[in-house]
């Protein structure tokens, strides 16, 4: 079964994985732990460690015993607080982010970012000179023609797939038959030498070492950026396809040998029933020795009949998106379209929150409701405000200003109009069936007092918590005692930016940021204040950082219970962990009833 070309096989895309990101913002501050094996903790594990550590034994996610036991001089720091990661992060991303034209920069996770880099490179691409390519220059600005560096276009820059010495170059494109691929054999050549200017920049300037993948998707990009880690880059090499349907291509070879688990969009749901239909459906391979634990895309992808409509059957049925057969078909064959969305500046929500041992009495809850509260309110000052010092401008002292004492104005970049509170309360038992809960949460509008900057911050959490946290609690939690939470979580959303003010200040066109951040917008920094959870349920949170963006990617569960933003929502629902349907709670029973009827 054919598949159709991508639309966007014409873009070329990098993708960025910062390395050890965790442990190097800690080697960063102090370099001589560079040399030493360097684990970070979260709970009781290793959520990240650094090389030197990998090299002793050490590996992601392990438990700090483990870790102690392989490796007793291992250097452990803490990484509950993610502040300085989120502050780390978003340095990097706004330097990368000044490199790439029209700032086509997409931030996922932490450490992560996808780059489209199309425009900059079709333009050096047309500037080459074909008779000295070995002295090229890569023009990083329009405007400045000696604003670049100069390359090497006779060779690809670092690893490709397939590896090996590519002798391609050198010559002009037309020594290749197939002039589509000599074409995109050039621009991803010329890319490759962006990538390792920009892994260098960031090395040299900001310390961080990076991996990254060149090639035309985010798919491939990701894909292929990981065959080479760390500190390395990797292209993937055309052909990426065929008219020749026998002729494989390197797209395919590359994606063939992958585990369809480690394909993004295909989650672990869509993995389990690929793997159940073919290990015991019909379609069995007897004679091929697939290990149902790690079912290949080639497994999949050479199924007799396999296409988009075997797909439909196999993956469609309640809850899943209508063309998922297509879709997974697509990415199975190496096509994803999804664009790089650009970043914005400013987060659409903010939210802090913490795990508990114990918290089942009114005056511990209030007593953390300030302290979260408190954590906010910095936050929203740190994001969402700038210092005004008002040489350009006429002194507005008006609601989006305000004057810190003694010193410069602080003007607001946007305001938050909701306030959430979020609580997951602990399995309650019910008979003999345990009720595992989800998060339930409850909104109202945000009182404006919150964004006077010239109160003290401690003082405007505790009146925010008694003049309106305390009733939401209430609210989800009726009665006055016989609860047990496992997290609190208290957030901003529904962010309106202060768009009318076009004035320079501080050096920063906030018009400009404005227009930038259209429709298109993807939130950048919503990440929570601090690592949540305990024990292995500490993965849960990581992954929360690791948004998916693939649209066949299953929804990330922990939000799916989110209020529409804006007004005040009277329903709190909890998830179901049977079936995941949103119940409001008032219906939670009766809801469980049915499972246990229809069991
Ligand atoms: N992280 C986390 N929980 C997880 C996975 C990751 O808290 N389950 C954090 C720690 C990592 C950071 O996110 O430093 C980035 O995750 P990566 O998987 O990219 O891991 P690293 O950047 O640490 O290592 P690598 O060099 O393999 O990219
Ligand atoms: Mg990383």
């Amino acid at each position: 079964m054919a598949v159709a070309p991508s639309r966007n096989d014409r873009r070329i895309i990098l993708h960025l994985d910062y390395d050890c990101f965790y442990a190097s913002v800690f080697e960063v501050e102090q370099p001589v732990l560079k040399t030493l094996p360097l684990a970070v903790q979260q709970k009781q594990i290793v959520v990240t460690c650094n090389y030197e550590a990998r090299r002793r034994g050490l590996r992601k996610l392990q438990l700090i015993k483990e870790a102690k036991q392989i490796c007793p001089d291992v250097v452990i720091v803490l990484g509950e607080d993610l502040s300085k990661f989120r502050d780390a992060s978003k340095d990097i991303f706004r330097y990368i982010r000044s490199f790439v034209w029209g700032e086509r920069v997409e931030r996922l996770g932490f450490d992560e970012l996808f780059l489209d880099v199309t425009e900059m490179i079709a333009y050096n691409v047309d500037l080459l000179n074909r008779h000295d390519l070995e002295h090229s220059f890569f023009h990083l600005d329009r405007l400045e023609p000696t604003v670049g560096f100069t390359y090497d276009a006779t060779r690809v820059c670092g690893s490709t797939y397939p590896a090996g010495p590519d002798t391609t170059f050198g010559t002009a494109p037309s020594a290749t038959a197939d002039e589509d691929a000599s074409e995109l054999r050039t621009r991803l050549l010329v890319a490759s030498h962006l990538a390792a200017y920009l892994r260098g920049q960031l090395e040299h300037h900001k310390g961080y070492t990076a991996t990254v993948g060149i090639s035309t998707s985010k798919l491939l990009a990701k894909l292929v950026g990981s065959t080479h880690k760390p500190n390395n880059q990797t292209t993937l090499l055309p052909p990426y396809a065929t008219t020749d349907r026998a002729a494989p291509t390197n797209v395919v070879d590359f994606l063939d040998a992958h585990e369809i688990r480690k394909i993004p969009g295909i989650g672990s749901k869509l993995t389990q029933k690929l793997t159940k239909y073919l290990t015991e459906g019909s379609a069995l391979v007897s004679d091929t020795a697939t290990n149902p634990d790690r079912v290949t895309v080639r497994d999949v992808r050479l199924l007799p009949g396999m296409g988009p409509s075997l797909l439909d059957r196999i993956l469609g049925g309640p809850g899943a998106p209508r063309d998922i057969g297509a879709r997974v078909w697509g990415l199975l064959n190496g096509v994803d379209n999804t664009e790089v969305i650009q970043t914005g500046d400013l987060p659409t929500q903010i939210s802090i929150e913490d795990s508990y041992g114990r918290l089942d009495t009114l005056d511990g809850v209030r007593r953390e409701l300030i302290s979260l509260t408190g954590s906010l309110l910095r936050r929203m000052r740190t994001d969402l405000t700038e210092e005004d010092n008002g040489s350009d401008s006429v002194t507005d002292l008006s609601s989006e200003t305000s004057r810190h004492p003694g010193l410069s104005k602080v003007r607001w970049l946007a305001r938050p109009r909701t306030l959430r509170l979020s609580t997951r309360p602990r399995s309650t038992t019910d008979g003999a069936h345990a009720l595992h809960i989800g998060r339930i949460s409850r909104s109202a509008p945000l009182p404006g007092y919150v964004f006077h900057v010239d109160e003290n911050v401690d003082a405007l959490a505790e009146r925010l918590v008694h003049d309106q946290l305390l009733s939401m609690f209430r609210k989800l939690h009726p009665e006055r005692s016989g609860w047990n939470l496992r997290l609190m979580n208290v957030a901003v959303t529904n962010m309106v930016e202060a768009a009318g003010d076009q004035k320079q200040s501080s050096g920063r066109d906030i018009g400009k940021m404005f227009q930038s951040q259209g429709s298109r917008r993807r939130d950048a920094f919503t990440e929570p204040e601090t690592a949540s959870e305990s024990g292995p349920l500490n993965l849960q949170h990581g992954e929360a950082l690791r948004p998916v963006y693939f649209p066949a990617a299953p929804p990330v569960v922990n939000d799916a219970w989110e209020e529409s933003d804006g007004e005040d929502t009277t329903m709190a629902c909890v998830a179901c962990a049977v079936c995941g349907a949103l119940i409001p709670h008032f219906a939670r029973d009766a809801h469980e009833v049915f499972h246990l009827a229809s069991d």
